[in-house]
């Protein structure tokens, strides 16, 4: 098999670069490891800047996200039995918009398909070859050893993928940040019982009111790293939920079945440079950022619109300039997503449970952002996200 570009992993990078490729009359494969119902169905970010919105609407895939994404102008901070806005469209001109990952993928899917386009599921890659001048991708598929011919390759297949390791000891960096906790998070058949997200910050540790649809509830609450989720039976989670996030007046949580649970570590992890010969990194591949930002789906997005130009200007006349400077441009991005999820991480989260300054300082940080108009705006610009970094 042969294409121009060859893409490995069907996750939003993945896909969307594929798609903004097509626009640019440039042709991709896609493989992928796990099937299409599997894809769409993974349950991950729920949040989209103004950028990605933008990007999405741009390129043909806004019509189900303008009917059925929530566009938030505002999140609610709770601490200290004290609830408070940041007014983030009043503050920056933009707005956020409620919409399940699972979703976008659906509708990228969808398009991809439509236009003849081609992925392969169920077709992990094993390894990558001929980086330096003709690359391949060596997948399988139905138990057959396949390969895939093409002038690039770029690595979307997240963390625990092939393409990253595929780059020999030496070349790259990695920058990282381990924290001692995780996010237990549940999906539940509850109507939401606020228009907003609520990121609270209690003693006994962090917890978020999120949303998927007017039915469905998302929340999260911060637990120990090592947690088990056979230790969280849903009268344990509801109750956790209830001691840290009704702890304003006259506000109680909508309950109901849950449908979903898991636990996600959160860790902080920048690899650079961001590619190497012919193979561009891509999303997850190269970045993780903790959650508590939403800025992972963003950022793969934001990558891949770099990487879809670069490509198109070397197709159409052969200059490298973008593709070039395609590390050093998303890079700063990256870094600029890294400092404010780490800094929502340690403003919101219980951190060090002996130590009651930290905890004195937090309080004092998220008064802070919530009184002064510069420190809200500067919290508000980054959730929004930064039009250019
Ligand atoms: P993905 O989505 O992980 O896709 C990678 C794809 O590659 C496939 N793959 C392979 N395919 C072929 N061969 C191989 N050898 C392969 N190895 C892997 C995988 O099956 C998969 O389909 O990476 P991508 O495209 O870079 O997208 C990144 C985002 O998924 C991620 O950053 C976000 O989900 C992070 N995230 C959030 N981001 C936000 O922007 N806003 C949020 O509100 C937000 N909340 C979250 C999140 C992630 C969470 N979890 C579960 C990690 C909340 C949670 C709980
Ligand atoms: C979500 O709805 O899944 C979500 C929202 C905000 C975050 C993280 C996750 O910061």
């Amino acid at each position: 098999m042969r294409t121009q570009v060859g893409i490995v992993g069907a996750g939003p990078a993945g896909l969307m670069l594929s798609h903004l490729l097509h626009r640019h009359g440039i042709d991709s494969v896609v493989v992928e490891s796990r099937s299409r119902e599997y894809v769409e169905h993974r349950l991950r970010a729920g949040v989209l800047e103004q950028g990605s919105v933008d990007l999405l609407r741009e390129t043909g895939l806004g019509a189900r996200l303008d009917r059925e994404g929530m566009r938030h102008e505002g999140i609610e901070l709770r601490f200290d039995g004290e609830s408070h806005r940041v007014p983030m469209t009043e503050l920056t001109g933009r707005a956020i918009t409620v919409y399940g990952q699972q979703e976008v993928v659906k509708d990228m899917i969808a398009a991809r398909l439509a236009a003849g386009g081609t992925i392969l599921f169920e077709a992990p890659a094993e390894r990558l070859s001929g980086l330096d001048s003709a690359p391949v991708i060596h997948f399988s598929r139905q138990g057959r050893r396949e390969e895939l011919h093409c002038d690039f390759v770029v690595g979307c297949d997240g963390y625990h993928g092939v393409s990253r390791p595929t780059v020999p000891d030496g070349v790259l960096t990695t920058y990282e940040r381990t924290y001692p906790f995780a996010w237990l998070g549940v999906l539940a058949a509850a109507p939401p019982a606020v228009e907003e997200l609520i990121y609270a910050h209690h003693e006994r540790g962090f917890a978020l009111y999120s949303m998927r649809s007017p039915q469905i509830s998302r929340l999260y609450l911060q637990v120990p790293a090592d947690e088990d989720i056979a230790d969280w039976p849903d009268e344990r989670i509801w109750a956790e939920l209830r001691t840290r996030l009704e702890t304003v007046p006259n506000w109680t949580l909508n309950e109901g079945p849950v449908l979903e649970k898991s636990i996600t570590p959160l860790r902080s992890l920048v690899v650079e440079p961001m590619q190497w010969q012919r193979l561009y990194l891509a999303g997850d591949a190269v970045h993780i950022v903790p959650p508590t930002g939403a800025k992972g789906m963003n950022l793969a997005l934001a990558d891949v619109k770099l990487l879809g130009a670069a490509f198109a200007a070397w197709y159409a006349d052969g200059s490298t300039h973008l593709l070039d400077d395609y590390s050093r441009t998303a890079l700063r991005r990256v870094w600029r997503a890294q400092q404010f999820s780490w800094w929502m991480t340690s403003m919101l989260h219980r951190l060090n449970a002996d130590d009651p300054y930290e905890a004195k300082l937090q309080s004092s940080t998220l008064r802070y952002v919530t009184t002064s108009r510069a420190y809200a705006t500067s919290l508000a610009e980054n959730y929004v996200g930064l039009p250019e970094v």
